[in-house]
């Protein structure tokens, strides 16, 4: 075995067709993909991984901002927390404002002695990009046509075209990382997965801009709809708010931008909110989605490819990483000799996970947007919900538990 690279050239199956050999075949080279193969690669368990898109565009994509306590942990465990401990924010709880009201803050510390970390998806996905490469991991990029094969014998195999070239992998398993519009997920049988499915009626506008963050992530319900301000390092801050499914880039020019950001915060907060140009705006959906089973056969889906959460309480990067544990751990067992309960249990232990954070995201939400549809009756209740977590301190505890991150399983 080769642990480094984990290609092997079997000779042909097809006219032209290169045929190469692995133990997991991974699909995707995101955040969930690339993280799984380096963790097998620590363990000596051989993989591939295969990448739609380029590596150029997989590095700069900027979506996740928030690391729970476990997936610090976990990062570090596996010798990536040494950028991530020099450039990362600690980050012990969020501020929550709403409309009239002062500023509470949700002390994750206090309540969990967990510590948190502010830390991009960009920087880690280029952390885990480095350490693949160094150890001569073989990641294949801008692949097309990628089909499964034999998920329920043996013996699966994956095809697909590189450059305009048939080639195959025969492999043990696959792990389907490919996101929320991969084909792991649509290879399964439709009658055997079971979909749930939640749409929001509005989506985030984001930006990204190279000024000085505000000390704390606020998270801010407003009548004219939520905000979040958010962080990456000194000199570059995060800032959401809620916008139309309708509203288009071009629609939001910077100066609106800012004027709508602060218009949702008290004075003392929007005051201390610097402005300046945005290097990246971009509208995201939101959605709640769980498909179950998490298995079929040999195949095995990990992160978004199963499951997207609404990002109020930042978990998807933070699930697909827990999935990742769940699995890895299970395929090292079984290449270790130690037998399959853990793959056996995979599905089922991911998705308890997988849906405290559904909820936690779901209630967050809700409790945070206004909605289209909303009676003031409905408004009435929301605004009574955050005064009681404004004042209880079981509820604020109950919310630092969750946002902090729910233990692995054993
Ligand atoms: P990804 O990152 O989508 O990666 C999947 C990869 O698969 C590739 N792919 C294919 N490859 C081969 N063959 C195919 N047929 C393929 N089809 C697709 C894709 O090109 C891609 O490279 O999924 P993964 O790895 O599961 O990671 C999930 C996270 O990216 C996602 O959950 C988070 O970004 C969600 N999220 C947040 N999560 C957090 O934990 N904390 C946060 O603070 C947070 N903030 C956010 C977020 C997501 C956001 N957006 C844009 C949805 C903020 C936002 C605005
Ligand atoms: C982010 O920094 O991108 C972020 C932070 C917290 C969230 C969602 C996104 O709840």
């Amino acid at each position: 075995m080769d642990p480094g690279g984990g290609v092997g050239y079997s000779g042909s199956r097809s006219i032209g067709e290169r045929v190469m050999r692995t133990q997991v075949a991974v699909i995707g080279g995101g955040p969930a993909g690339l993280l799984l193969s380096h963790i097998l690669h620590l363990e000596g368990v051989e993989s591939i991984v295969l990448e739609s898109r380029s590596k150029a565009h997989v590095m700069k994509r900027i979506r996740a901002g928030v690391l729970e306590a476990g997936s610090v942990k976990l990062l570090r465990d596996v010798g990536l927390g040494e950028r991530m401990d020099r450039e990362g924010h600690v980050h012990d709880g969020a501020a929550i404002v709403w409309a009239g009201h002062g500023r509470f803050f949700i002390d994750t510390r206090k309540y969990t002695g967990k510590r948190m970390m502010a830390y991009g998806q960009t920087a880690i996905t280029e952390d885990l990009y480095a350490a693949r490469e160094a150890a001569g991991g073989e990641i294949l990029d801008e692949v097309d046509d990628v089909e499964l094969h034999g998920l329920t014998g043996a013996s699966p195999h994956v095809t697909f075209e590189r450059e305009g070239r048939p080639e195959r992998i025969d492999c043990d398993f696959i792990a389907g990382c490919d996101g929320k519009h991969g084909v792991s997920r649509p290879s399964m049988p439709a009658g055997l997965t079971k979909v749930y499915e939640k749409v929001y009626p509005f989506g985030w506008l984001g930006v990204m801009s190279e000024t000085p963050p505000l000390e704390d992530l606020v998270y801010a319900s407003h009548p004219r709809g939520f905000a979040l301000a958010s962080q990456r390092n000194p000199m570059l801050s995060r800032y959401y708010i809620q916008c139309s499914l309708d509203d288009r880039i071009e629609d939001w020019p910077d100066e609106r931008f800012w004027e709508e950001l602060k218009s949702r915060y008290p004075s003392e907060i929007a005051d201390a909110i610097v402005t300046g140009p945005t290097i990246e705006k971009s509208i995201a959906p939101l959605r709640s989605f769980v498909s179950e089973p998490m298995r079929y056969g040999r195949l095995f889906l990990a992160g978004d490819a199963a499951h997207l959460v609404p990002p109020t309480g930042a978990k998807g990067l933070n699930l697909a990483f827990s999935d990742v544990f769940y699995l890895s751990r299970a395929l090292v067992e079984h290449y270790k000799g130690g037998g399959d309960r853990y793959l056996d249990s995979y599905s089922d232990m991911a998705l308890r996970r997988v849906w405290h954070c559904e909820r936690l995201s779901w209630w967050m939400t809700n409790l945070m947007h206004r909605f289209p549809d909303d009676t003031e009756f409905d408004q009435r209740s929301r605004e009574n919900e955050l005064e009681f977590l404004s004042m209880s301190d079981h509820a604020h505890a109950a919310l630092a538990e969750q946002y902090a991150g729910l233990p692995y399983e054993s």
